[in-house]
């Protein structure tokens, strides 16, 4: 796999309403911020790595690499950070995952990567858990236009802008767990029990 074509791009730009509007990227889990999980998992698996965020930049920056905010303001939800992803990223392709997900699996990209170019299709998202896990897509970045249009027409639900691409779905079903994924309070002390264990 050629991992030179792909920039990823972490996304950290949320408002975190369901846990007190913290930076949730930077919240300490097992005394690790949360988004150094996800660079953790995602270093070995491409050579350009960009975060997302739209407050705490400074703090973000210490991680040594680029830090873009949403081009397109009002935290309009994570379709902002891919276009401010496509903007800046300089490879073919750009993949995206959250920063809320520490256990990101290690087989992310080179199996959507590996599942677009079977399908020849212009992006590939995870399959898990029974259903689409959106923020977890490799894309070409040629879609940028497509992607600025359809925001700038107000529509905000990626799933909405997947019908217009063709899309492939990369099926994770038998590592679910890898896509748990951090909202409440509660969730942050399940996953810390299960790191422990
Ligand atoms: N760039 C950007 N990313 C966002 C935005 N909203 C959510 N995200 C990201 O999308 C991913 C999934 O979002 P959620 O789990 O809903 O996180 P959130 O929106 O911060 O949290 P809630 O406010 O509780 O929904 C996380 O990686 C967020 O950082 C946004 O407006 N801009
Ligand atoms: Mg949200």
């Amino acid at each position: 796999m050629a991992t030179d074509n792909i920039t990823a791009i972490i996304l950290a730009g949320g408002q975190a309403r369901r846990m007190g509007g913290q930076d949730k990227g930077l919240i300490q889990l097992a005394q690790k911020p949360m988004i150094e999980y996800v660079l953790n998992a995602i270093e070995p698996q491409v050579n350009t790595i960009i975060i997302n965020a739209n407050r705490n930049q400074a703090i973000y920056e210490k991680y040594g690499f680029p830090v873009v905010a949403d081009q397109i303001g009002g935290y309009c939800g994570p379709l902002a950070g891919m276009a401010s992803g496509l903007q800046i990223s300089k490879t073919p392709f750009i993949v995206t995952a959250p920063c809320d997900s520490p256990l990101i699996p290690d087989n992310l990209v080179h199996k959507l990567y590996s599942t677009l170019q079977q399908e020849n299709a212009e992006i590939c998202t995870a399959f898990s858990n029974g259903r689409l896990q959106p923020v977890f897509t490799l894309m070409k970045t040629e879609l940028l236009s497509s992607m600025l249009d359809f925001l700038n027409n107000g529509e905000r639900k990626i799933d909405r802008w997947f019908e217009k691409h063709h899309l492939a779905i990369a099926d994770f079903s038998d590592q679910a767990e890898t896509f748990i994924n951090i909202n409440s309070e509660e969730e942050l002390v399940a996953i810390e029990l299960k790191l422990k264990q």
